[in-house]
């Protein structure tokens, strides 16, 4: 079966993915204030949140997700994210815990690239004051590129006199040489793509292999920008500059301190607070009747600046919208396989839209049974209203998007 998807949390030393990692999962990665705090890579349930197809069918009080939430038809669907060791410049040549880091990155299917903006660290994560942040992005995209280039090259010889002893197709041989990095041969094939008129493998110079690097890195590692800890003062001048300077990346601003912090008092019962809002509520707000602890000036003031430094300016403090820009870059579509497609339940339960996977955009709905439901025989494929829907007909937001997979009896191996 296929594997799910994996986004990986990237960045210098102390730019702050743990605690965008824990921002967003329940975990309790080491955060810390000097660099290299995360050693081995932290993986966590992180959860992307979408419109569920409960509320279009008007049945939000019946849904009821096995794995995730649906609130009033807004559904938290399980997501893993990877938060690795911090990658200094020269990483690629082992510097730091380079090549360490950059093997945890291979399962990523995309990459948050945490950028600390408020320019108060340095390239290898020390405390510092007026650090451009540009710089990171620059180097760090460098970093994986010349660690992929570097893997390939090493070995290049050899795999050009493998290639033309067995008269391999040039896909092929790359599937090979790059299979390794979690890749499947679509995905090799759609980098190869983006190079129209490429000669034949054993004819490329070395421009040509890079060229074909960096289109396969475009593809593997697609990468979100979180411009984070965007609560400092100095944040604001650096934003603007990424933004000009980078004007086709998909940028959303963090403040992942603020979320862990918010998310602590509410679980102290000190706030009412939904992720992704700029929303937050108090005993001063609702009453004693809330149930809300009372808090003293020193909190009360705390709230106060989150409210005018991150709330109110932002909209929220960014780490919700972060999953969201990466699902989109993705593409994916949530997919909801159902037993029983006229009540949408899982056979014979009162609750509905049991199951939802998050599917690439365009994927033939028999590709989507084998994800799920493995190397089974399919019978039939039913949509809304008990249609047939054919094999190869293509998921999309509202389209083959709830699904009813008959299977053969006996018909799986
Ligand atoms: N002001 C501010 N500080 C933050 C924010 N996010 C993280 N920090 C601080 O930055 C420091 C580093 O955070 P970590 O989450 O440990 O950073 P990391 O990227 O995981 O670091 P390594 O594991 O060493 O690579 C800590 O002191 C955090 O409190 C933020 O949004 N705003
Ligand atoms: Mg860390």
């Amino acid at each position: 079966m296929a594997r799910d998807t994996v986004i990986g949390l990237v960045g210098k030393p102390s730019s702050g993915k743990s605690t965008t990692l824990n921002s967003l999962t329940d975990a309790n990665a080491k955060v810390g204030a000097f660099p290299f705090t995360t050693i081995d890579p932290n993986k966590a349930t992180g959860y992307l949140e979408i419109d569920c197809a409960c509320a279009r069918h008007k049945v939000s009080d019946l849904c009821k997700p096995n794995y995730g939430y649906c609130r009033q038809g807004k559904r938290g669907v399980p997501i893993m994210l990877l938060d690795v060791a911090g990658l200094v410049p020269n990483a690629h040549l082992g510097r730091g815990l380079g090549n360490k880091f950059l093997g945890d990155l291979t399962e990523a299917d995309c990459l948050i690239h945490i950028v600390d903006v408020s320019g108060t660290t340095d390239a290898e994560g020390k405390a510092t004051r007026g650090y451009d942040p540009l710089q990171d992005i620059e180097w760090l995209q460098d970093e994986i590129f010349r660690w992929i280039l570097g893997n390939l090259m090493e070995r290049w010889p050899s795999v050009v006199r493998r290639h033309r002893a067995t008269k391999s197709t040039t896909l092929e041989t790359l599937r090979q040489q790059l299979g390794g990095y979690s890749a499947n041969k679509q995905l090799i094939a759609k980098a190869l793509d983006l190079l129209p008129g490429l000669q034949p493998l054993q004819d490329w110079d070395d421009a040509t292999i890079q060229k074909v690097v960096r289109s396969f890195m475009d593809v593997k590692f697609p990468t979100v920008l979180a411009l984070n800890k965007m609560d400092h003062p100095d944040a604001d001048k650096n934003v603007s500059k990424i933004i000009l300077k980078y004007p086709k990346s998909k940028v959303v601003l963090t403040s992942s301190i603020t979320e862990v912090l918010l998310r602590k008092l509410a679980n102290q019962k000190f706030i009412k607070y939904d992720s992704g809002t700029e929303f937050i509520d108090t005993i001063d707000d609702l009453g004693p009747e809330s149930g809300l602890k009372p808090l003293d000036d020193k909190l009360r003031n705390r709230i106060e600046n989150i409210r005018d430094l991150v709330l109110y300016r932002f909209g929220s403090t960014g780490v919700v919208d972060l999953l969201k820009a990466a699902a989109s870059l993705l593409d994916l579509v949530p997919v909801y396989p159902v037993r029983n497609i006229h009540n949408f339940s899982g056979g014979s339960g009162n609750n509905v839209f049991r199951d939802c996977v998050l599917i690439k955009r365009g994927t033939p709905v028999i590709n989507v049974a084998r994800k799920i439901m493995g190397d089974v025989t399919i019978a039939a494929i039913e949509g809304v209203g008990g249609q047939r829907v054919g094999e190869e007909d293509t998921v999309d937001v509202g389209k083959n998007d709830i699904l009813s997979f008959k299977i053969v009896p006996g018909g799986g191996n």
